[in-house]
């Protein structure tokens, strides 16, 4: 009898006698590199979900995301909106997402061609090429992403400022593909078949074969389940209060709006939540000297407040993307004396936001109109969706230029891009808008007895002078009666007392002239890219 040494010597010889034919290398390769680039793809999904909800870091998706929208035009931007709608945000990120797991996939077979394995394996630790290549992956993807999206690394949801904030998201680029290209290197190695080498049984070496193949494809579930997992958290912290605006109960809108009630508007699918400990608010570039504030020290500062209206380029005319707050805070005047006035040269004022917005304007236009920089809101520190801690108020410009959750101050010598900019938004003074709150729309009136027609007028810094009425579709005008504004850079309230003494259907418009005497055009003109123009128009019927 032969000993059972002797018998495993003699399958381990044939074994390895045993190699492939080049097509049948070709085909299992074709097969394996795809499950190892599943699997590499749904660690790296993972990685960035944990980092994002973990650690407040960018996902390589809303990277990608951002990098787009700003590359793309207002027409491209509003059919995207429009697509997508109600998902607008969500659908387009869902679909990047399935496009770079597919791509992780993909990428599975230009690994197998590099890394070259020659087929059929021993053993189970990765080769020296095998390694090369994948840190190769590692690196070329990690600099393709950091040279690609350099804009957008400047967030951080959770407020560390700019120089940490692209560190930090540099790295977590890092990490994600690192992770994918270890995942890669080592699923693909262990899905490869296998023969016996010293003295090893063939049962022995195809259990462990079977085991690995298990391996990996648990490790596959189990991320394919995270990967769902984390979406979920991420759609838990969702923003789905974007273009939120009640409307005004009894048609009697308040001087100023409750918190809760303000609209919000804003780029982002999750909005940040700073911490303060991280947070700093930073004043650099042409200034005398440059700081740096602490969320204590800010608060130090001398401090002012103010009502002022703000509204949306995206509010129609009689839209409600507008709202009133008393907000409190220190000047721009008074914070940029504090830091020797500008230096010679700077032209421009750019702020970044720890979301990545970033907005600038020319300096001297912006100190004409009395920035404030609030870290309160109606007597309560700002609430995390208006841009907790600070914020930055432009009265007069539409709401895209009026930053909230700012983390730098620039001053510079030229203009700094931005989301609505790039995209070709209108940026300057807002028109002069006004709305009909009351009586609702298409409502009835009662023949003969007094129904009071109001509603609210607004024209940014420039204040409102007056406000006319017409019930006959603007043939005839009326003076209705304003409520004294809060300051000359919030809304107006006004009312006019209307007896109809004929039975009928009626048009009712408002306009208003805003204190430099200009009227309000009638010329009507859509939110898209220049802000809304015209008449707000209700039908009501007399009975
Ligand atoms: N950092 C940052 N600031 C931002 C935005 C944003 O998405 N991120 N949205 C802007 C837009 S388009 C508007 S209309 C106003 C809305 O401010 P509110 O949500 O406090 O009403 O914030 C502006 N500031
Ligand atoms: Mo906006």
């Amino acid at each position: 009898m032969q000993t059972t040494s002797t018998d495993l010597a003699q399958h381990a010889m044939v074994s390895t006698r045993v190699l492939y034919s080049r097509l049948r290398s070709i085909l299992i390769s074709i097969l394996l590199a795809p499950a190892a680039g599943l699997a590499a793809s749904l660690g790296a999904v993972v990685t960035m979900g944990v980092l994002r909800l973990g650690l407040g870091i960018p996902t390589p998706v809303e990277l990608f995301g951002d990098f787009v929208l700003k590359h793309i035009d207002v027409g491209t931007f509003i059919r995207l909106l429009e697509r997508f709608a109600p998902h607008s945000k969500t659908g387009p990120l869902s679909l990047a997402l399935l496009g770079m797991i597919a791509l992780g996939v993909v990428l599975g077979w230009l690994y197998a061609v590099i890394a070259l394995v020659k087929l059929p394996t021993s053993g189970y630790r990765p080769a020296r090429r095998e390694w090369l290549t994948a840190s190769a992956f590692t690196l070329a993807m990690a600099t393709l992403g950091i040279v690609l999206f350099w804009d957008e690394l400047r967030q951080n949801l959770f407020g560390l400022t700019v120089g940490w904030a692209t560190l930090v998201s540099a790295l977590g680029l890092v990490a994600d593909f690192a992770i994918y290209a270890l995942v890669l290197c080592l699923a693909y190695r262990a899905l490869l078949p296998k023969v016996a080498r010293n003295g090893v049984a063939v049962v022995v070496v195809q259990r462990r074969q079977w085991l690995a193949r298990a391996g990996v494809a648990a490790l596959t579930l189990g991320t394919g389940a995270g990967t769902l997992g984390l979406v979920q958290g991420y759609l838990q912290e969702y923003a789905s209060y974007d273009g939120f605006s009640p409307a005004p109960p009894n048609g009697f809108t308040p001087p100023i709006t409750p918190n809760s009630e303000h609209y919000v508007v804003t780029q982002n699918t999750i909005d940040p939540t700073v911490n303060t400990d991280l947070w700093r608010l930073e004043i650099v570039g042409l200034v005398g000297t440059s700081g740096s504030y602490t969320y204590a020290e800010l608060q130090q500062l001398p401090s002012t407040s103010r009502a002022i209206t703000l509204e949306c380029i995206a509010n129609e005319v009689g839209g409600r993307l507008m709202s009133t707050a008393i907000w409190q805070g220190v000047t721009l005047r008074t914070l940029l004396e504090k830091h020797g006035g500008a230096q010679v040269g700077a032209s421009y004022i750019a702020f970044s936001s720890v979301d990545g917005y970033t907005m600038s304007l020319p300096l001297n236009e912006v100190l004409a109109e009395e920035p404030l920089l609030a870290w309160q809101m109606n007597g309560q520190p700002l609430p995390y969706r208006h841009g907790f801690p600070l914020r930055v108020l432009i009265p007069g410009r539409y709401g895209e230029e009026n930053p909230k959750w700012v983390t730098r101050i620039v001053l510079t010598d030229h203009f700094v891009g931005g989301l609505y900019a790039d995209q070709g938004w209108y940026h300057g003074f807002l028109h002069t808008t006004s709305r009909i709150d009351r009586p609702a729309p298409d409502g009835q009136v009662v023949l003969g007895s007094v129904t009071e027609i109001g509603g609210i007028a607004f024209a940014g810094n420039r204040g409102i002078q007056q406000v006319e009425v017409s019930v006959d579709g603007g043939l005839t005008w009326q003076i209705a009666t304003l409520q004294p504004a809060l300051s000359q850079d919030a809304w107006v309230l006004w009312a006019w007392p209307w007896k109809p003494t004929l039975a009928g259907a009626y048009t009712l418009m408002a306009r208003a002239t805003d204190g430099t005497g200009a009227v309000q055009t009638s010329q009507k003109q859509g939110t898209v890219p220049n802000g809304a123009k015209g008449y707000p128009v209700i039908q009501v019927t007399v009975a």
